[in-house]
C-alpha cells in the first residue's frame, strides 16, 4: 500500500480513536461542562478565598488549589526571543499564480492556483517584548508555509541587506544594538555609543545603516512594507538544475513610512501601534495581500553580476535582474492566542522542502545551527516541533523520542531504523523515494578562515541606495544620521562614521557632519579595524528606482482621517466626503474636546467618538474639518485643535478644510485663502453641493500620495 494511502488510513484510525476517547470521557466526567476545575479536573468550589485557619487566620500549606493556581503563574513566562522579541502575526494563506515548475520541485511551487496555508509573524529586532513598535528599527517578515513536504520557513525581513556578512559576528552585533550592559539602557533604539563604535568599525555595515537611517525603518505598518528572504537561496528543479534566488514581499497598500517625530510620538500616545493596526485591520476584515516575487539568475551568470550573490551586505538591483511575480499572500485571521500561536511559533531558516536549498551565504549557513538551538532554549526542549502551531499538516514520524513536554504517546516497541520488530514497514527509509535531496554542488577546498575578496566592496551600494532616494529621504536620512550620532557622546566615534560615511558620498558626510561639531569627514581616516579595504566596484547603475518609496499611487484602503468638530459645526459637506472615503476603503472619525455630542448648525446631536487629547494627529493619517462659523472659532481658540492642525502640516499630511473651517487655517499662519489654494495636500473646499463631490475626490487623491513634503515655513511649525 502507498505510503500515503497509510497514512490517511492512521489518520483517520487515529481520529476515530481521539472521537471515541472524548465521547467516553464526556459520559465518564462528573463536572458539568461549565465548572471551573483544577487541571486535573477537580471542581473548584471558592476561586476568591484561599484555605485559611479560620477567618483572619494563616493560610494553609495544604491548599493544593491555590498552589496549582499559583505555581502555573509563576511559569508564565518564557524567555523572550533574543532579537526580534516584540511582534504580531496572522494566518493566512499563499496561492501561487504561476508555476515555478520549471525552477523547482518543491511541490507549494508547482500548480497556478493552489494555496497554501501559512503563519507569518512581524516583528521588530532591537526591542525587548513589550518595547514601542513605531521605534527606528528592522523588522522581521518570517513566513510559515504548512506545505504537503513538511513546513517550509521563509524568516526575512524588510529590508533586503543586513549588517554583517558572517555569522560569527551576529552576537557582537546583537550585543553592541542592545541595550548597554552597565546600565540596560535605552530600550529599542541603536542612537547610543556602543551600536555606533561596531559599526563605525565594521564597515561592512555601511550599506545597512543606510536603509536603517532611512524611512524603511519606520513603517507606516506593517501591511505596508516590503519583505525579503535576504539571502540567496537556490531553487532546485526535477532534473537537478539549480538557479540562484532572492525572495522579494511586494504589499499591495504600497510601502509607506511614519515621519521620524511622528514615530517617537507614537512610541508614548500608542506603543502598541503596528500590533493594533494588523489586528484591527483584520479584525474589520480588510485582509492584507503581498506579491511573492523572485529574482532567479542562472548559476552560471552569478559571477556577471559585479558583485558576490553570497555577500548578505549586498542586493540584486531590480532593473538588472526583474522580479518575477509567482504568487500572492493574504492574511485572513487573527491568531485566537497570542502566546499560544505569535509567541510559541519558531520559525527557522533550516525549515526547508524538497526543491529549495541554501547557498554558501556565511550568514545563512551560521543562521541554520542557530536557531534549532534557540528555539529549544526558548521553547524549553527539544519537541517545540509538536506545539500546535509549530506541527506540520503533513504526516510525520521518525524515531525521535522522549524529552520535555513530549506530546505525542509513541507505540510500540521499536524505536530505531532498521528494525526487523516492528509491525509493518512504518517508517521506513526508502530508496525508491527522493525525499529532501542536497544541491550536490563539487567543493574541494583548504578549510580557512577568510572571506572572499569579492566581499570586500563595502560602499558601492550604501552609494547605489542613497543616489536612488528622492530628495525629502534624503533629507530623512541626513537627519537619522544626525540624531542618532548627537546621541552618541565619544567624538571618536561620531568622527569615525561621518569618515565612513564619506565613502557613500562627500556631500552626505559633510551635511551630517556639520551641525555636529565634528571635524571635517576625512575618507582616509576611515579605517575600521575589521577588513576596512578601499575597493570599489565599478557600479553596474548609477541609481535603482526600485530602492525609493516616493511615488506609485496605492490607494488609501484602511487609512484613517481625523474630523475635528465642535458646536455648530456644518455637517453637509461633511456627509459627503464621509461617504467618499468609505467608498474609497478609508475610514473617519469624529474628534472633538470632550466625548458625548456636539450639536450641528443645524441643531441635530453628532456623537463624538474621540477626544482631540486621547487620539492625537500622529494617530491618523488626515485631518478633516468641516464648516460652520461657530465650529471653526471654537476649534481656533483650543489649543488642542490648534496643535492638531499644526502637527499634521508639519508632518506632512493631507489637510482638508471647508467653507469658515478656512479661517482656521488663516490663524494659525498656514496661508490660506477661502476659496482658495493652499499649501501642497491642503485643501480648501467650497460648501455647496458641487463644491462637496469635488472636494472629496481631490481629498482622496492628495491623501492617496501619503506625504506632502514640499510644504512652505514647514520648519517654523512649532509642533
Ligand atoms: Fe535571526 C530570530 C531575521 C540573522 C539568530 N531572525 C529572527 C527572527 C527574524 C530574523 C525575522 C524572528 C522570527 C520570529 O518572528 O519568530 N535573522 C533574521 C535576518 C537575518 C538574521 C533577516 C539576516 C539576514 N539571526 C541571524 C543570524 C543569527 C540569527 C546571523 C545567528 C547566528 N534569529 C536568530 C535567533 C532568533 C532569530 C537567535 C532569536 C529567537 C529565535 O531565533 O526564534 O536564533
Amino acid at each position: 500500500m502507498p505510503q500515503s494511502k497509510q497514512d490517511a488510513q492512521r489518520k483517520s484510525k487515529a481520529g476515530d480513536s481521539a472521537a471515541a476517547k472524548q465521547k467516553q470521557l464526556d459520559a465518564f466526567s462528573q463536572a458539568p461542562e461549565n465548572l471551573l476545575t483544577t487541571r486535573h479536573g477537580v471542581v473548584i468550589p471558592d476561586n476568591h478565598n484561599s484555605l485559611r485557619a479560620g477567618v483572619r487566620g494563616p493560610s494553609l500549606l495544604e491548599d493544593f488549589i491555590l498552589r496549582e493556581k499559583i505555581a502555573h503563574f509563576d511559569r508564565e513566562r518564557i524567555a523572550e526571543r533574543v532579537v526580534f522579541a516584540q511582534g504580531a502575526a496572522a494566518h493566512g494563506y499563499f496561492e501561487l499564480t504561476r508555476s515555478l515548475g520549471e525552477y523547482t520541485r518543491a511541490d507549494f511551487l508547482q500548480e497556478a492556483g493552489s494555496r497554501t496555508p501559512v503563519f507569518v509573524r512581524f516583528s521588530g529586532a532591537t526591542g525587548a517584548r513589550g518595547a514601542a513598535d513605531s521605534v527606528r528599527d528592522l523588522r522581521g517578515f518570517a513566513v510559515k508555509f504548512y506545505t504537503r513536504e513538511g513546513n517550509y520557513d521563509l524568516v526575512g525581513a524588510n529590508m533586503p541587506v543586513f549588517f554583517i556578512q558572517d555569522a560569527i559576528k551576529y552576537p557582537d552585533l546583537v550585543h553592541a544594538m542592545k541595550p548597554e550592559p552597565h546600565h540596560g539602557m535605552p530600550q529599542a533604539s541603536t542612537a547610543h555609543d556602543s551600536f555606533w563604535d561596531f559599526a563605525s568599525l565594521m564597515p561592512e555595515t555601511t550599506h545597512m545603516l543606510m536603509w536603517l537611517m532611512s524611512d524603511r525603518a519606520l513603517p507606516r505598518s506593517y501591511r505596508m512594507m516590503e519583505g525579503f528572504g535576504v539571502h540567496t537561496f537556490r531553487l532546485i528543479n526535477a532534473k537537478g538544475v539549480a538557479h540562484f534566488a532572492k525572495f522579494h514581499w511586494k504589499p499591495r497598500l504600497g510601502k509607506h513610512a511614519l515621519v521620524w517625530d511622528e514615530a517617537q510620538k507614537i512610541a508614548g500616545k500608542d506603543p502598541d501601534f503596528l500590533r493594533r493596526d494588523l489586528w484591527e485591520a483584520l479584525a474589520a476584515g480588510s485582509f492584507p495581500e503581498w506579491e511573492l516575487g523572485l529574482q532567479l539568475i542562472e548559476e552560471g551568470k552569478a559571477d556577471g553580476l559585479g558583485f558576490d550573490l553570497l555577500d548578505a551586505t549586498k542586493l540584486i538591483p531590480e532593473e538588472i535582474v526583474p522580479v518575477l511575480i509567482v504568487g500572492r499572500l493574504v492574511l485572513n485571521r487573527n491568531p485566537d492566542n497570542f502566546f499560544a500561536e505569535t509567541e510559541q511559533v519558531a520559525f527557522h531558516p533550516g525549515h526547508i522542502v524538497p526543491g529549495i536549498d541554501f547557498s554558501n551565504d556565511p550568514l545563512l549557513q551560521g543562521r541554520l545551527a542557530s536557531y534549532t538551538d534557540s528555539q529549544s532554549w526558548r521553547l524549553g526542549g527539544p519537541n517545540f516541533h509538536e506545539l500546535p502551531i509549530n506541527r506540520g499538516l503533513c504526516p510525520f514520524h521518525n524515531f525521535e523520542r522522549d524529552g520535555a513536554h513530549r506530546m505525542l504517546v509513541n507505540k510500540g516497541q521499536v524505536a530505531y531504523e532498521p528494525n526487523s520488530l516492528a509491525s509493518g514497514s512504518e517508517f521506513r527509509v526508502d530508496g525508491g523515494h527522493q525525499g529532501f535531496q542536497s544541491y550536490p554542488e563539487a567543493l574541494e577546498a583548504p578549510k580557512i578562515r577568510r572571506r572572499s575578496p569579492g566581499f570586500d566592496d563595502h560602499f558601492s551600494q550604501a552609494t547605489l541606495f542613497w543616489n536612488s532616494q528622492g530628495p525629502a529621504e534624503r533629507e530623512h536620512i541626513v537627519a537619522a544620521f544626525q540624531f542618532e550620532l548627537s546621541r552618541v557622546e565619544a567624538a571618536a566615534v561620531r568622527q569615525r562614521v561621518v569618515d565612513n560615511l564619506s565613502h557613500v558620498d562627500p556631500k552626505l558626510a559633510r551635511k551630517v557632519a556639520e551641525p555636529l561639531g565634528i571635524a571635517v569627514p576625512d575618507p582616509k581616516a576611515a579605517a575600521g579595524r575589521a577588513g576596512f579595504r578601499d575597493v570599489r566596484a565599478s557600479p553596474p547603475l548609477e541609481s535603482s528606482p526600485a530602492l525609493s518609496m516616493e511615488g506609485g499611487d496605492s490607494g488609501i484602503v484602511t487609512r484613517r482621517v481625523a474630523v475635528l468638530v465642535a458646536s455648530g459645526v456644518e455637517v453637509g459637506a461633511l456627509r459627503v466626503i464621509q461617504q467618499a472615503l468609505q467608498d474609497a476603503g478609508a475610514s473617519s472619525r469624529i474628534l472633538g474636546a470632550r466625548l458625548g455630542f456636539v450639536a450641528t448648525s443645524s441643531g441635530q446631536q453628532l456623537a463624538v467618538d474621540h477626544t482631540f487629547a486621547t487620539m492625537p494627529s500622529v494617530l491618523f493619517d488626515a485631518v478633516l474639518v468641516p464648516g460652520g462659523a461657530a465650529s471653526a472659532e471654537t476649534l481656533a481658540r483650543d489649543g488642542e485643535a490648534v496643535h492638531y492642525v499644526l502637527e499634521a502640516y508639519k508632518h506632512g499630511k493631507t489637510l482638508c478644510v471647508v467653507g469658515e473651517g478656512a479661517r482656521l487655517l488663516r490663524t494659525l499662519g498656514l496661508g490660506a485663502d477661502e476659496g482658495g489654494q493652499g499649501a501642497a495636500g491642503v485643501l480648501i473646499g467650497r460648501n455647496d453641493a458641487p463644491g462637496r463631490a469635488q472636494l472629496a475626490q481631490d481629498f482622496i487623491a492628495a491623501m492617496a500620495r501619503h506625504h506632502h513634503w514640499t510644504r512652505p515655513n514647514i520648519d517654523a511649525i512649532p509642533a
